[in-house]
């Protein structure tokens, strides 16, 4: 399958180089350097209290996502495979905050962040 997707991407390439149009030259650029990355995301959406985060540590077979009966997850948490544990804030001027595990909750949930105000 990834050798048949490599195909097809060599041949938009090829096509779009030969139309000049260059929308679909930078698309299939990024396609291919997000293929050759290796990485996909699994996005969970849904509304509040549906177990998108039960659901979420049932796949990673660990519950480090809180979960609860109040609206819990108030921000965008993104979960990637590594083999230490680690959690990174990431703050909406650029700061960097690196936190353990059982601290997530004071970021990630309505009650200790309402309204996402630690931003
Ligand atoms: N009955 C039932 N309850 C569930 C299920 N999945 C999650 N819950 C419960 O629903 C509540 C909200 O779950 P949570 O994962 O925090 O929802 P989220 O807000 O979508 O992330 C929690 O109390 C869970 O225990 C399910 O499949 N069945
Ligand atoms: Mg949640």
């Amino acid at each position: 399958m990834r050798k048949s997707l490599d195909e097809i991407f060599e041949r938009v390439e090829s096509i779009s180089k030969k139309l000049s149009v260059k929308a679909i030259e930078d698309a299939i650029s990024d396609i291919k350097d997000k293929f050759s990355s290796n990485v996909f995301y699994l996005v969970v959406l849904g509304q509040f209290k549906r177990g998108k985060s039960t659901f979420t540590n049932y796949i990673l077979g660990n519950d480090m996502l809180p979960t609860g009966v109040v609206p819990l997850t108030s921000v965008i948490t993104k979960v990637q495979y590594s083999i230490d544990v680690w959690v990174k804030v990431l703050y909406e001027d650029g700061m960097i905050d690196n936190i353990d595990i059982k601290e997530l909750d004071l970021y990630c949930t309505e009650k200790n962040n309402p309204q996402n105000i630690k931003k």
